[in-house]
């Protein structure tokens, strides 16, 4: 059965045909765009009133048409199956079809291409819009305000479902405190800002720690247990030697990302938990003092972080960070770099594990580490060599006096 289309009352006495937008023998859905017309000010997408295939098109590019002009003929099986029920109420009742025309005036919109195309990209229906355009017609505006109310709703929705959930006796709100504002947004620029990779070893120190609970020891019996030392002032003191040896590692970069600035000092800073709050004082010249000094002095610094009483200059000038959570427990985890240092060792708790010495498996008090690295600066073979390196001397201190 053929249909005729004919060109709606668009509020325009006579408008352009400037493009077509369908050919002869393609199959067209309801709503599809058939001819774009342009008037004085405007243009607009006429739609397919039906869906069903294009048997003849009677107006040019270029030809100016009125209301009622013949657009189309079409070609359809059924002419009442052709129209999608539940897209009855959308048909603009100024397309006129030669066996059916729509009564339902309130449903009537206009829009320009650009509109209709803003909503079909947002997946919004037009007959869902309230048009505030002059002659009913549906504006760019009208579909954002929809659109926001449709965020608005689902924020009031989402709103009340959390409120819901967190009844207000079931929750308290904390405020963060300014040091966690200030660190937070610290390690999210440096999250963001450093292409980070970590790398993970464990490191036997069975040895060491053999060596570091008899000198404790020794203390005790001394009564100088404020000398007794922990394993994190072994840590700095290898990490020291490892910078000296990859002195990459001892570097920062510049703000332009363009140069690599090479320290000649050697300033190691170590994460203080207090209280929730995160402190990084900073030992300095750590190549130049012996375990027992960099150990009084880490007491002291992290007594002064937990007293909240470090000063400006115990904080900065680092060149390297370690974070020990090992004192508290857990597995490894992945530091994040304290820019503009290029990396930070992560240090966990150590365990007895299993190791194999090629014929038997010896109970050997392992400490997890993890070397989070500058991936712009540092490449992953020389961060091996570097994390392979303190291994090798936290394994064996003997090491540390060649
Ligand atoms: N594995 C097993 N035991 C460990 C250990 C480890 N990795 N690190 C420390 N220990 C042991 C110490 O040797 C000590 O044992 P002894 O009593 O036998 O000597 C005991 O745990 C307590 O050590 P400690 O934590 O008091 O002292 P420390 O020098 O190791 O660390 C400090 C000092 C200030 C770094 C630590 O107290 C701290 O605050 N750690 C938290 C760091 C942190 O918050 N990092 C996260 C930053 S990112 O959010």
């Amino acid at each position: 059965m053929d249909i005729e289309v004919k060109m709606p009352d668009i509020g325009l006495d006579e408008v352009e045909v400037i493009e077509i937008l369908v050919n002869i023998n393609e199959t067209v859905e309801l709503e599809q765009g058939l001819i774009t017309v342009e008037g004085d000010k405007t243009s607009m997408e006429i739609p397919s009133p039906i869906s069903g295939v294009v048997k003849n098109i009677c107006v040019k590019v270029g030809e100016k048409i009125k209301t009622s002009s013949l657009i189309m003929v079409f070609k359809v099986k059924d002419a009442t199956s052709c129209i999608r029920k539940e897209k009855e109420n959308c048909l603009d009742e100024n397309i006129h079809l030669n066996f059916k025309k729509n009564s339902k005036e309130d449903n009537f919109f206009h829009a320009t291409p650009v509109v209709r195309r803003l909503a079909r990209n947002l997946n919004i229906d037009l007959c869902n819009i309230i048009a505030t355009g002059p002659k009913n017609r549906i504006l760019k505006e009208d579909i954002e305000l929809y659109q926001n109310n449709i965020k608005d709703n689902i924020l009031k929705e989402r709103k009340k479902m959390d409120s819901n959930y967190y009844s207000e006796e079931k929750i308290e709100e904390l405020k963060l405190s300014d040091i966690q504002n200030i660190i937070g947004n610290n390690l999210h620029k440096n999250w963001m800002n450093i292409p980070h990779v970590t790398q993970f070893d464990e490191v036997d120190i069975t040895n060491l720690e053999e060596f570091r609970k008899k000198y404790n020891n020794d203390k005790k019996i001394q009564k100088e247990t404020s000398n007794c030392i922990t394993i994190l002032a072994f840590i700095i003191k290898v990490v020291a030697y490892a910078l000296e040896k990859f002195p990459i590692f001892n570097s920062s970069l510049t703000i332009d990302n363009k140069k690599i600035i090479l320290k000649k000092y050697i300033n190691i800073g170590f994460a203080v938990d207090v209280n929730n709050d995160l402190f990084v004082p900073v030992l300095k010249n750590v190549d130049k003092k012996n375990i027992e000094q960099l150990s009084s002095e880490l007491i002291l610094l992290s007594e002064q972080a937990r007293k909240r009483q470090l000063n400006i200059s115990d904080t900065t000038g680092g060149c390297f960070t370690i974070s020990n959570l090992g004192g508290i427990g857990g597995g490894w985890f992945s530091p994040i770099i304290n820019s503009p240092e290029v990396a930070i060792l992560g240090v966990s708790k150590s365990q007895i594990k299993p190791l194999w010495n090629g014929k038997e498996f010896i109970p050997s008090l392992m400490l997890p580490i993890s070397l989070s690295y500058n991936h712009r600066v540092i490449n992953g073979a020389y961060a091996a060599r570097f994390i392979t390196y303190i291994n090798k001397i936290l394994s064996d201190i003997h090491f540390l006096i060649m």
